[in-house]
């Protein structure tokens, strides 16, 4: 379906669409033409920190200095990796190494080990992606033996940095705040294309799209908010996924949607996930990827039968469910799966020997510390974040634990989150079309709702009407049974075709 594109005048929108758009980072008129037309030519130009960064890599590259790309394991960290590695590969004669290191050995970031190994290579430069932003201590270290280092990551800064050149939108903001690793190697790519090689983004994204689908691959990955930057190189990216004749990344065009053909490639495999986007033929391409589906395969129904194996304590209505059987690699997922079933805040409690540990998993701003907290005499430790937390629980304490926990959980009520609030006169084919033009939806910009406050609605032929004294909607959708109550407060979600009454609630006015 193409899209039929339309200008808006952003002085001209009515108030709570402005709040609407406002809660996607759309401010503006220059913020609006950026979300409605995800293109190259809507990137922010190299501020001077970049080209700083550009700068270095320029006269590493003519001083021929060895340089080694330090990458991570999670498919952000591989597909950024790849990413620099083809861009040096293309601007560049030198020979190019490249590193990833493994978390559970060598922790996140930089590492001793992984130094020496550039050591033993006679590496001049390590230039890290998606990675290092915390490696105080391994940063001197490299420089202390005579390696430089440009730290180029997204993550968290903590108060004392690296002592060395850093490209991070969050220390300074040289593109949007929230790119992933791959954002960030991308728009150093992009820099480095343009100062070494005269071209434009257009230019050579067209002679190489492999650089654009990568980073829109770790884009994804990361599950970065699809806004602003990130919605261009997500957009971009599929683009060029259309047109490449890599076989690995042809391949996964053939598999369907991106996001379910990159999921056996995120099992934990990363030197086979490596392997995969560096296959030299399509033929070890498809074999390498049958190999990562039966693990990903494998995991998954290994996952559902942990899963299924709590079914019946759920449909009891436990809210804390108790299986000491329940393997360890698979107890976030069905607590996740769990959380999604009920659609209300549950804890899955499990043992690894002779601990006993849990994983607490909630529907929005429900606050699980806060539940911990309060019966932290039974645990020996707890942490994680308020919808997505970690515990461990003191010998024999599981039916006190449930006791306490489960009536602190069944009060929570399900919460309908809108964007603003707006009147029947507002939900107009104009608005349908520019929110036509906001997809495709996904983190942090989800599907529009608005709250339609104290209207009569009535029911004809299946449909809903909403209607005041001026307007009538009608609505294709209902989604919820119609409450005993001739005036409503409705939730309406728009998605540029339909007009879905998401759920409606009492008007209680004096
Ligand atoms: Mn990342």
């Amino acid at each position: 379906m193409g899209k039929k594109e339309m200008s808006f005048d952003f002085e001209g929108l009515a108030t709570h669409i402005k709040e609407f758009l406002a809660k996607r980072d759309i401010v503006d008129q220059e913020t609006l033409d950026r979300f409605l037309h995800p293109t190259f030519d809507h990137l922010r130009s190299p501020d001077t920190k970049l080209i700083k960064v550009v700068e270095e890599i320029k006269s590493a590259i003519s001083e021929e200095k060895k340089i080694l790309i330090w990458g991570d394991e999670d498919m952000d960290g591989i597909t950024s990796t790849l990413l620099l590695l083809r861009t040096l590969q293309e601007l560049s004669p030198l020979e190019i190494e490249t590193y990833i290191p493994s978390r559970r050995k060598e922790g996140y970031g930089l590492s001793k080990k992984g130094i020496k190994f550039g050591i033993d290579k006679g590496i001049d430069l390590i230039i890290t992606v998606d990675s290092g932003i915390n490696s105080v201590d391994e940063v001197e270290y490299a420089k202390k033996n005579g390696l430089d280092v440009i730290i180029t990551d997204h993550h968290e800064p903590k108060k004392i940095l690296p002592d060395t050149l850093i490209l991070n939108p969050k220390i300074s903001p040289f593109g949007y705040d929230y790119l992933a690793g791959g954002g960030v190697a991308f728009k150093l790519s992009d820099a480095l294309f343009e100062y070494l090689d005269s071209r434009g983004t257009k230019e050579w994204t067209g002679r190489i799209p492999e650089i654009p689908i990568l980073a829109m691959i770790g884009t994804i990955s990361d599950r970065v908010p699809r806004l602003d930057e990130n919605r261009i190189l997500i957009e971009e990216g599929l683009k060029a996924l259309e047109i490449t004749d890599d076989p690995s990344l042809s391949l996964l065009r053939e598999k369907g949607g991106i996001g379910v053909a990159i999921e056996p490639l995120n099992s934990g495999r990363e030197q086979l996930t490596w392997d995969f986007f560096t296959a030299s033929t399509k033929e070890k391409a498809i074999d390498i990827y049958s190999e990562l589906e039966a693990k990903h395969g494998y995991w998954s129904l290994k996952a559902r039968e942990n899963f299924l194996s709590l079914k019946g304590q759920i449909e009891e209505g436990h809210l804390v469910l108790f299986d000491p059987d329940l393997d360890v690699q698979y107890a976030s997922s069905v607590a996740n799966r769990t959380k999604d079933y009920r659609n209300h805040p549950v804890f899955v409690v499990y043992t690894i020997g002779d601990t006993i540990r849990g994983e607490g998993r909630a529907p929005g701003d429900f606050d699980l510390l806060a539940v911990l907290e309060s019966v932290d005499d039974l645990l020996l430790d707890y942490g994680g974040h308020k919808p997505a937390c970690g515990f461990t629980l003191r010998e024999g304490k599981v039916e006190e634990f449930r006791e306490r926990v489960e009536p602190l959980l069944s009060g929570y009520q399900p919460k309908i989150h809108y964007d603003a609030r707006a009147k029947l006169e507002d939900i107009t084919p104009d608005l349908q079309s520019l929110i036509m033009q906001m997809r495709p939806f996904g983190k942090n910009n989800y599907q529009p709702v608005f709250l339609i406050e104290n209207v009569n609605y009535r029911i004809e032929d299946g449909a809903a009407i909403l209607s005041d004294s001026e307007v009538t909607l009608k609505m294709d959708k209902i989604k919820e049974k119609p409450p005993l109550s001739e005036v409503v407060d409705a939730y309406v979600q728009l998605d540029g075709e339909d007009i879905i009454l998401l759920s409606w609630e009492w008007t209680e006015r004096e």
